[in-house]
């Protein structure tokens, strides 16, 4: 049985991969739990698909394509070039090596096996030295409503490419899912020191987390202080649709507002130096929140971290 974790990182795919990795490398070994978004899950191809898992999975080992985030480095596309040609579905674009991870999930899922006991033996198999698991066992989907009507969310992000306007979501499934039993237990657990919610998008990776009957409330009173870093810079989004949804929300596209929409979450938040400093009376920390390089994410992760050691007292 693994040691329960120090620190909880609450993640959505490529933007909160990119926090999770510092954490992981700041931190001693089997201190670091990733619960990973799995709103974006679909049944494609007749597999299970997991994306926030295998990024952040990707992630950790060293393996992730560092040109797009998602999918496996060094990737080879027979199986999409087999599958153009007999005329089948190649809109969501599933790599050799990681059609393997997908085969092996739907499998074991098949079998009776549950998603967070195949994400940890993912990771060891893997090598990697952090847990990283499902917010739920149970299957969430989120669902974008948009102008266009109400899409299954990869029909939305990857084939539409975020291009319908946005005017809400739902989480179908959510009200009868539970959270998953590793991460449960961490936030529940005395050695519990920090839940980070990385720079994921708000709307579509942190509030399916959050929607996970109970889950808000454990994060808010696991005793430990939680601290969001913002997905927004200089009201820019670094990658993906977190500011253009803010705008067809009638959402400011402000680190702030980002901070508003986890009112009374949260114990402390981290924005960019390039962004207005005060978030009422929340503790903030101002600093370089963009990580380009490797040494940019580590940085960060430790001052996320210091940060968090020097608010503990104001944990409610
Ligand atoms: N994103 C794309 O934009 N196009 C794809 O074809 C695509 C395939 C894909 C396959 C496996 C996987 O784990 C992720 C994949 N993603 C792809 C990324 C993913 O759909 C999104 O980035 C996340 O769901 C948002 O966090």
């Amino acid at each position: 049985m693994s040691a329960t974790a120090r620190v909880v990182a609450i993640s959505g795919g490529i933007g909160g991969a990119k926090l999770a990795l510092g954490l992981y490398r700041a931190l001693p070994a089997d201190s670091l739990m990733v619960a990973c978004n799995t709103g974006d899950d679909f049944e494609h191809l007749g597999l299970s698909i997991s994306p926030d898992l295998d990024t952040v999975l990707y992630t950790l080992a060293g393996i992730a394509n560092p040109d797009t985030g998602w999918g496996r480095a060094g990737e080879t596309w027979t199986f999409m070039q087999a599958l153009e040609s007999l005329g089948g579905e190649t809109w969501f674009r599933l790599g050799d090596a990681d059609l393997a991870t997908h085969v092996e999930r739907t499998c074991r899922l098949a079998a009776g096996e549950k998603l967070s006991a195949i994400s940890e033996d993912f990771c060891t198999r893997l090598g990697v030295r952090a847990r990283v698991v499902p917010m739920s066992d149970e299957p969430v989907r989120t669902m974008v409503h948009t102008d266009e009507g109400i899409l299954p969310f990869q029909r939305y992000f990857v084939q539409n490419r975020c291009e319908p306007r946005v005017t809400g979501f739902s989480f179908h499934g959510a009200g009868d899912a539970h959270p998953s039993l590793p991460l449960w237990e961490a936030l529940l657990a005395d050695r519990l020191e920090a839940v980070v919610i990385c720079p994921s998008n708000p709307f579509i990776s942190i509030d399916p987390i959050l929607a996970v009957p109970g889950l808000r409330g454990a994060i808010g009173d696991c005793g430990a202080p939680v601290v969001a870093v913002s997905p927004i810079i200089g009201g820019r989004a670094v990658k993906g649709p977190t500011a253009k949804m803010m705008a067809e929300l009638g959402i400011p596209r402000s680190a702030r507002a980002v901070a508003e929409h986890y009112e009374g979450l949260l114990t402390g938040f981290v924005l960019d130096e390039s962004d207005e400093g005060a978030v009422g009376d929340l503790p903030c920390l101002t600093t370089r929140i963009l990580m380009e390089t490797e040494e940019d994410k580590t940085t960060l992760a430790r001052q996320v971290l210091d940060f968090a050691g020097a608010i503990a007292d104001k944990v409610r």
